[in-house]
């Protein structure tokens, strides 16, 4: 494990903050369960449960499932409200706020029935609270800051505490100044498994989740703008881009879920290609049998789960992405006119005598971005990139791949490299020359034969000069 067991020590970007170590009550803190930080936006492998009814744990994508504390037969989670710095994929680190080290913050794993208490200190700079979306607790455990319960102020833990009544997928998020906090990454998935075998809720080999967050991040700097209300430019799976975001790595015929949960300011087709899946599950609970039916893409809207399965029955690297073309891209300028089919030939010379580093872009299309080597300010990322086994994948955002191999064991979920295509079985280019199109031939239609339409064209009278 990568993770970081420090009781006291602040994590990195925590110094930014006005709390200090000291304003935390360390006899209180004594009697709390370790803060547990993870350093790293690497995917982690499940977390298999240590105690309590067992169950087959699910898979973060670039994530990690937070550790608990058995006691007393209650499990005992400590989250930390804190700023942290999120690698977005390589190049690129934003400056966001997330739980225990990381954006999204970790992942809890709790059974149908577990009673469950969560200690949440606040070392932001203003106040929070957390909101367990989705779930059956009393009232006053929901959450809501003003409402159901007074904020946590900077240096304040609290604890919330219920029974885990229903079992299904769910998230945790502030609702307090939501604005700011959701546009800073503070989210987390929640996944409570059935106690024992459920009528629709099927037993999986890998069971996979994330949440869609989106960041408006100026190219150049680090901090999403938080007054954005729709213009983002970073679509991520769980605070990474293309090509920063794991591959979902199966063995061949593997039943697979995957949990997705939005909370962006905007819906998210995600599509699949290679099989089709149904939606088992949304938070409100498993989807009866008889409502399932059969997908390639699922809309995911604001503030909803969508629970897929599939069988992956094809082997191959299948792409997984949103289907808004747009989120499927970095962060880049949307207010330029398409310049496809303009000529700019010559006159790239006479601008760049006045404006050296100008460049002409989009006039065989925008293709060219992928390769074109201009010039980036720090930590941004190209609007377009990752490199496939053939060439440029020309993509960002909420893309990334599933890759379904014969050869990978049970359990396995390391990266089995590109899918070596069986001869015959990839498109290829033709040899020889392409033959002018022949006209589809015109047949008559009802009303007479192709020729005898007569068209009238009366020329506006009473003009001067007619
Ligand atoms: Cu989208």
């Amino acid at each position: 494990m990568t993770s970081r067991r420090d009781f006291f020590k602040l994590t990195g970007a925590v110094a930014a903050a006005s709390v200090s170590a000291t304003s935390i009550n360390s006899v209180a803190m004594a009697a709390l369960p370790e803060i547990v930080s993870m350093d790293t936006p690497d995917t982690q492998p499940p977390l298999t449960p240590p105690n309590g009814r067992p169950y087959n744990p699910v898979v973060t994508l670039n994530g990690w499932t937070l550790p608990w504390r058995m006691r007393d037969g209650v499990k005992e989670f400590h989250l930390v409200a804190e700023p942290v710095v999120r690698e977005m994929a390589p190049g690129m680190k934003a400056h966001l706020w997330g739980y225990n080290g990381q954006s999204p913050g970790p992942t809890i794993e709790v059974v149908e029935g577990d009673r469950v208490r969560i200690f949440v200190t606040n070392r932001l700079p203003e106040h929070t609270s957390i909101h367990w979306h989705g779930q059956r607790l009393p009232n006053g455990m929901d959450g809501v800051g003003g409402l159901t319960q007074p904020t946590i102020k900077p240096g304040k833990t609290y604890v919330y505490e219920f029974v885990a009544r229903r079992p299904g997928t769910f998230m945790y998020h502030p609702h307090a100044d939501e604005m700011t906090q959701m546009a800073m990454g503070m989210m987390g998935f929640w996944v409570t498994h059935p106690k024992g075998r459920h009528p629709l809720i099927n037993p999986v080999d890998r069971d996979f989740c994330f949440l869609l967050n989106a960041y408006d991040i100026d190219p150049g700097s680090a901090t999403p703008q938080i007054n954005t209300m729709l213009d983002f430019n970073l679509f991520s799976f769980n605070s990474r881009v293309f090509p920063g975001i794991d591959t979902f790595n199966v063995r061949l015929n593997d039943r697979v879920r995957i949990r997705i949960g939005n909370l962006t300011m905007t819906n998210h087709p995600i599509h699949l290609h290679g099989v089709e899946f149904e939606v088992t599950g949304t938070d409100g609970g498993p989807v009866p049998k008889a409502a399932r039916w059969p997908e390639v893409t699922t809309d995911v809207a604001v503030g909803q789960m969508r629970q897929i399965e599939f069988v992956a029955s094809e082997e191959g690297d299948w792409a997984f992405h949103c289907h808004k073309s747009h989120h499927t891209m970095n962060a880049m300028g949307h207010a330029v006119p398409t310049m496809i089919g303009v000529d700019h030939s010559g006159i790239m010379g006479k601008i760049n005598k006045l404006v050296p580093d100008y460049m002409v872009m989009g006039e065989r299309g925008m293709a060219d971005m992928a390769e074109m080597e201009m010039p980036l300010p720090d930590n941004t990322l190209p609007m377009m990139s990752g490199q496939g086994p053939f060439g440029s994948v020309e993509m960002g955002g909420m893309f990334t791949v599933m890759k379904v191999r014969r050869e990978q064991k049970r359990g396995d979920y390391s990266d089995p490299g590109w899918y070596k295509h069986p001869p015959g079985t990839q498109a290829r280019e033709v040899a020889g020359e392409v033959a002018e199109p022949v006209r589809a031939p015109q047949s008559a239609s009802p009303q007479g034969k192709p020729g005898d339409i007569e068209v009238t064209v009366r020329k506006p009278t009473g003009h001067a000069g007619h």
